[in-house]
């Protein structure tokens, strides 16, 4: 049986979206109003679209809940598109003429057809409506770990924040991106971003950025070293590269590793006894620049991912292109899009890092019901505490029953 997997149907004018997540152990509290505030703001940010005008993403829960708690059945969540009108060909008629960098001309040759239009459907970034769903239902499950993410724009286009979040200041620094219509926690920066997307809108034109999420609370351990599909950072890349527009992945430091030398690169190790009781045992880092992850394990420092997002390939002013049936140039199609998504990637990259985290927690510490995974989160805990275990090197198993 494979672990925590998360599967999403829909297309962008179909009737609905669905997220099917299996896995889930059971009596897991599920806070419905949490999942929908992430949708809403997965709508939202400064630089959206008219769709976000008709939409009123929201889940209705198909599967898997019982009294509001999970019952270790698969979970089927489904949103439903207001505009929905897949079928109707004057409003949602066929595209000939691909949008450079949008999926149109690949998806269009792949599947042997010169319409763009089912290609464009699918790979429309309106299905991270679901994906934020599953990975916000995962956080129902985190949560009860101790384990938060907390997600914000680091730059649109050439304006960014060099802001550090830290576990002292995140519930500040939540408080100060909710007030932020750019979802970026430094007003002065958020000003100056919104100005990068008036400009864009005035030369018909679009704009990308980059995006951060933090984890804060994992227990060291998540993850693996021993093979390469459970090393924790090469998931959370795959998941983060492949949220739609996304075109790089950066842990801690990221690209920056590669100009320093080692001295300046790895985090000194400390022991505070003060914080034994802390997910990270006491070991504390005067940096974090591996970003919480070392040899694909978590290491008790908040995890720091960063992901690119490119500007929408949808531009009002259209780009140099084909017609597919007459291969004579044309201008690429336009339809109604945004100038800016990154505040709303910022939620969706948020959530899939969460599903990651949740699914390696899982893993690790496993369990049918919530009941299970705790008490064996707290074996570990509590194992890991009182290490070395007695006598030194010699393994007598786990020291609690
Ligand atoms: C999106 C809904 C879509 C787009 C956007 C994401 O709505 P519509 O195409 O009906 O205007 O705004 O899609 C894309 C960025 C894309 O590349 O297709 C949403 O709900 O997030």
């Amino acid at each position: 049986m494979p672990g925590l997997t998360y599967h999403t149907v829909g297309e962008s004018h179909g009737p609905g979206l669905i997220a099917l997540i299996q896995g889930m152990p059971a009596d897991v509290p599920v806070d419905v109003e949490f999942i929908d505030a992430e949708l809403r703001r997965r709508q939202g940010g400064y630089g959206r679209g008219g769709r976000q005008k008709i939409e009123s993403d929201s889940i209705e829960i198909i599967s898997g809940v019982r009294l509001g708690r999970t019952i270790g059945s698969p979970i089927a969540l489904r949103i439903n598109n207001k505009d929905s009108r897949i079928d109707d060909t004057q409003r949602t008629p066929s595209v000939y003429r691909p949008r450079p960098g949008h999926a149109d001309l690949a998806g269009s040759v792949k599947w042997l057809t010169t319409d763009c239009r089912a290609t464009l459907e699918r790979a429309s970034a309106r299905e991270t409506a679901a994906r934020t769903a599953a990975g916000a239902l995962t956080r129902c499950l985190l949560r009860e770990l101790e384990i938060e993410v907390f997600g914000f724009v680091r730059a649109i286009a050439g304006a960014a924040t060099e802001i550090a979040i830290t576990t002292d200041n995140r519930q500040q620094m939540l408080e100060a991106r909710d007030a932020s219509d750019v979802y970026c926690p430094d007003e002065q920066a958020s000003e100056q971003m919104r100005e990068h997307i008036r400009q864009a809108k005035i030369d018909k034109d679009t704009v990308g950025g980059l995006v951060e999420a933090h984890i804060f609370g994992c227990p060291i351990g998540l993850g693996s070293s021993v093979d390469w599909r459970a090393k924790l950072d090469g998931r959370l890349a795959q998941a983060v590269m492949s949220i739609q527009a996304f075109k790089s992945v950066e842990i801690g430091l990221g690209r920056d590793v590669a100009g320093r030398r080692g001295s300046q690169v790895h985090d000194p190790i400390h022991f505070d006894e003060s914080q034994r009781m802390r997910a990270s045992l006491g070991y504390v880092r005067s940096s974090n620049n591996a970003g919480g992850l070392e040899g694909g394990m978590t290491n008790g420092q908040p995890i720091v991912v960063r992901g690119a997002m490119k500007p929408i390939s949808t531009l009002l002013q259209g780009l140099p292109s084909v017609d597919l049936n007459t291969k004579e140039p044309e201008q690429s199609t336009y339809e109604r899009s945004d100038i800016c998504a990154v505040s709303a990637a910022s939620v969706v990259m948020e959530n899939v890092v969460a599903f990651e985290v949740a699914r390696a927690a899982l893993e690790k510490f496993g369990g049918d019901s919530l009941i299970e995974l705790q008490a064996n989160y707290d074996n570990f805990m509590e194992t890991a505490r009182a290490l070395p275990l007695d006598p030194p090197d010699e393994r007598k198993g786990p020291v609690l029953a």
